[in-house]
Formats: structure tokens, sequence, C-alpha cells
């Protein structure tokens, strides 16, 4: 099933190893036939070379746009040589077939990158090469197809052993339209970013490049690898650097993107403490405070200590070594963030297993969202917290008194952190902290329950961190003993009340002032339990923050 190679069709852009290339397959006695400036270059690398125009007797046109789009050179790439009558008609018009193309596309991709206007990121839309790639990967029968300049010695070692084994022709081919496939919806995904009236379909085909494979996924017997989107991307958590540590596994990959999304949409200095995708800490810091970051992060890592253990830690602000010394003694995972300073990277990496991730400069949180389903994909516009209910200016007080500055700073801390926790959510927060979540449950009124224990049984008996270094170390303080950090909070609700007995835990545990979505069809009920029991509550008119 081999085929030898005696003509082949070169038109590259990436010039890279074309020189090597031409000499051997010269050097093997292949004819080769090809466009512009490749053509100049293989004839300067000493390399007898035909020009497209000699074959096809027509000129390339239209500053380049035409060169290979002939018959006489298409013919020779499509034509089944083991189909009679294909060879005859390329014999009646005098037509040699080719046994192997090689070319590799205009820069698309790099020339938007390198933030191009639209004319000229329009002219790299290759036309011409696609169709070479296209119409050889579709005669693979026939023709051999190489798109990557790294598998050049393989054609020559091909070439040398009496040419490429239908195998081979085939992988290449499907390596082809991938290649074409990926390159068509860079274009498509540009073009919906940058036309007005154009829409998601695009974003469905996201071009996706191959990053790294990883050991493994979500468990050990599942195979994995991470792919990065390669049009026009939005750097972020699959692009970061890994400054420090074994190498990423997938759940690390999850949780620091939970971690920076509970992080990074509050301006102020911030830290999320993430575990199985899910927040256990999660705080703000005044900006003015001297060490901001480091504060955030103490009082992110006690709503939970216990939680935090082998946590991903991530930090809005670039981590200073203050935060660095906290977090030496806590076994943590991973810490992302936009930098570390030189002496925070001093005291982290002395730290064998942790790994230290360096978001990519310009990093802002992804603003559209994808979600596989069986069979297909949804997609949405990220929750970046741009709803207008988010905004306090729109949030209607529905019971109580209205919030003092203290009470209504942490409502609004409360409420931008509960987007963070899976749905159903209840976040009891503190002095800008988070300091009992309750989340993922099935029912709201378990999320309350949830919530307050998690106020009341962990954590706040171990301020320091080094109480925490160990499984065990921090010990689950109930009874006499038990904090109670429920008392005095404000709570936030993902969604609205149901009913009002989810609320009636909170205000029975002491939470002062609570905010909700509204909207349900039992809002009287739950204003007036609200009332009732002398507690401040805010609506935000149905804004809401499920995340799944
Ligand atoms: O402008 S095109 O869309 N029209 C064509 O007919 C054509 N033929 C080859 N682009 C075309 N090419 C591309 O030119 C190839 O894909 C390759 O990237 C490049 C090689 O041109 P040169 O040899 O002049 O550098």
């Amino acid at each position: 099933d081999q085929i030898p190679v005696q003509r082949a069709l070169v038109s590259v852009y990436d010039k890279t190893g074309l020189a090597e290339l031409a000499q051997g397959l010269a050097a093997a006695g292949v004819e080769i036939v090809s466009t512009g400036s490749t053509a100049a270059m293989i004839q300067a690398a000493g390399v007898a070379v035909t020009e497209v125009a000699e074959v096809t007797g027509f000129p390339e046109v239209l500053g380049g746009r035409v060169k290979t789009l002939h018959p006489l050179i298409h013919s020779g790439v499509l034509a089944d040589k083991n189909v009679d009558d294909h060879m005859a008609q390329l014999a009646e018009h005098d037509i040699t077939p080719f046994d192997l193309v090689v070319v590799n596309l205009y820069p698309f991709v790099e020339t938007v990158a390198s933030g191009a206007t639209q004319p000229e990121v329009i002219e790299q839309i290759d036309i011409g090469g696609p169709t070479m790639v296209r119409a050889a990967a579709k005669n693979h029968g026939s023709v051999a197809i190489v798109t990557n300049p790294e598998a050049y010695h393989e054609i020559l070692t091909a070439v040398a052993n009496g040419g490429f084994s239908l195998a081979a022709r085939q992988r290449l081919a499907a390596e082809a339209f991938a290649h074409t496939a990926s390159y068509d919806t860079a274009v498509a995904t540009w073009m919906a970013e940058n036309f007005d009236d154009a829409e998601h379909p695009a974003y469905a085909g996201h071009a996706l490049a191959l990053k790294e494979t990883l050991r493994y996924g979500e468990n050990p017997h599942q195979p994995a690898a991470l792919y990065t989107t390669a049009t026009t991307p939005k750097p972020g958590v699959a692009q970061a650097k890994l400054l420090h540590g074994k190498a990423m596994s997938f759940n690390n990959y999850v949780d620091a993107d939970a971690a920076i999304r509970a992080a990074f949409t509050f301006t102020d200095p911030a830290v999320a403490v993430i575990k199985h995708a899910n927040p256990c800490g999660l705080a703000v810091a005044s900006a003015e405070a001297e060490d901001a970051i480091a504060d955030a992060h103490a009082k992110a890592h006690a709503t939970d200590p216990v939680s935090a253990f082998g946590g991903v830690i991530a930090a809005n602000r670039p981590v200073s070594s203050a935060m660095a010394a906290q977090v030496k003694d806590i076994f943590t995972e991973v810490v992302v963030a936009p930098g570390f300073t030189p002496e925070a990277l001093e005291i982290l990496t002395a730290k064998k297993n942790i790994r230290l991730l360096q978001l990519p400069d310009g990093f802002e949180l992804d603003t559209k969202e994808f979600k596989q389903i069986s069979g297909g994909m949804l997609v949405q516009d990220a929750d970046i917290y741009q709803a207008p209910g988010d905004n306090p200016e729109n949030w209607e007080l529905v019971a109580g008194e209205p919030a003092d500055e203290t009470t209504m700073r942490d409502l609004v801390f409360a409420w931008e952190a509960v987007r963070a926790p899976k749905s159903n959510a209840i976040l009891l927060a503190a002095n800008q902290a988070a300091v009992g979540i309750g989340m993922g449950q099935v029912n709201r009124l378990d999320s309350c329950r949830l919530a307050i224990e998690r106020a009341n049984t962990l954590g706040a008996a171990s301020t320091g961190a080094q109480d925490v270094s160990a499984p065990g170390g921090a010990e689950n303080v109930t009874g006499a003993d038990a904090p109670d950090r429920a008392t005095g909070s404000v709570a936030a609700s993902d969604a609205f009340f149901p009913f009002a007995d989810g609320l009636q835990i909170l205000i029975d545990a002491g939470v002062r002032a609570v905010v909700q979505p509204g909207g349900s069809m039992r809002d009287d009920e739950v204003i007036q339990t609200a009332n009732a029991a002398g507690i401040t509550m805010y609506l935000t008119g149905g804004a809401r923050h499920f995340y799944h």
C-alpha cells in the first residue's frame, strides 16, 4: 500500500526546516513544485524547483490571493491513482500527479494576537493553502499530506523507504483535517467577536490546542489532557505559569479555576480557599490595610481552618511575604495569584509539595462559559457579578432597619461571595469574611443548617495557621467551647427562600441581616418572618447567583 514519492507540491508560510527538506527530497530524486517565496528559498538552498506558475501557465494574481487555485494543480492533487479514468484524464491534459503535498497556512491566529487591523487580519485568511490541504487529505489513498514542519524528518524517512504506508497517509489526513478545522474555527470565532451582528454559534467550536497531557483526570483511571483556547485567547488559568512544584493535576486546574472565579470579582484585596471547587474560605481586606492580602488570607483561612487543609488558594493581588509565611504552615495544594514577591517565593519554594501558579499578565475572568452535556455543549455569558441586582443601589429594603455602614459592607460582601459556592448556597459573613457556608445542598433548608453548623462548630478556636498543618490538627470544637459566629452575622442566599423555614433557622441562630433575590410565591411570608424577628432584609430585585 506504499506510494513512492516522485513529485511533491510544497507551499509553506512557516519555512522552518524547508531547506533541509528540499535538499533531502532532491537527493531522493523527487521533483518539487512550489509557490513564490517558498520556491525562492528552495532555490536559494541550491535545489532545483518548478514554480507553480510554470505548471499552470498562469501568473499569481490578486496580490497572491490566487496562486495555487488552478485545475492543473488541483487535478494533480485530487486524482485517484487507482482509478484508470482519472489517470487517463491526467494524461490527456498532460498533468503529472502529486504524491506528496507539504503545506502550512498563513498565520491567522498569530496575526490576530499581534493586534493587527481588521483588513490585515482578513488578508491572513488562507484560502489556497487549506484547499490544497483538504484536497490532499481527501485523496489520502494516493497522496500524503504534511502540515507540520516537525514531521519533515518523517517525510525523508518515508521517501527513503519507498513512500508512505496507507496507515501513515490516513493518520496524516486526519491530522490535516483537524488542522484546517481548527483554522476555520479560529476565523469564525474571530469574526463572531469582531463583527457586531455575528453571535454565539462560532463560540461552540472555540479553537482548542493541546497544551499538556495530564497524569490522569478526576480519578486515576481517567486519562486526561489540558487544551487551551487558541483563538484571541483571554489568558487564564490554562495559560498560567507553574513557578514551583509538581505538575498541575486535573483537579488542581479545576480548583484553581474555581478559586480565581471566587476571588477575582472583588476589587479590594481578596483571598479564596477552595476544596473540591467549593470555597471553604473567602474574605477581603481593606485596600488600606498594611499587608492587605495577608490580612485577607488570614481571614479566609479562619472561615474554616479544618477544611482549608489540602486546599487551593487564590489571591487577587501578588502574594506578599506575610501571606507566604501564613500559608507555609498550612498543607496547601496550589497557590494561584497574579504574582509573588521575591520574599514570598523564597518562603514558599522551600515547601516541596506546594504548587505556585502565576496568572498571565492582563488576566481577566472569562466572559463566556461552556458546559459539556452528552452530545452537545451549553454556552452562556459567565456570571462575573454583572447583574443589575449586584449593585446595592438597586436593592430594596423589605424588613427591619436600613443597614448601617458596617452591616451594609458585610451584606455586599456576602452577596458577592455567595456566587462562589455551588447552589443551593447560604453564606454567613462578618467583618468582610465568610464565617459559615452552606453549599451544594438539594434544598435551601439544609444549606441554612449547614451554614450555621459551620459557623458554630469549626475553626474559630484556631486562628493561627500552625494549628492546622496536619489532619486533625484542628479539632472540631463543639459543646460549651463552641464558637458562636452566627450570632450577629449577616447572610446572603444565592436564590430566593421558597419558604420561611430556612430563614427562621438563620434568625434562630442570631443572623441579623439578610440579602436575597426575592421573587418567591411566598415572599410575603418570608418578609413577615423577617419583620417579626426584627431583622433587616434586602431584596436584590431578582438577581441571583446559581452556580452548578
Ligand atoms: O492567498 S491564498 O489564499 N491563495 C492561494 O492560491 C494560495 N496558494 C498557497 N494562499 C495560498 N497559499 C499559501 O501561501 C500557502 O498556504 C502558504 O501558507 C503560502 C506560501 O506562499 P509563499 O510560497 O509565497 O510563501
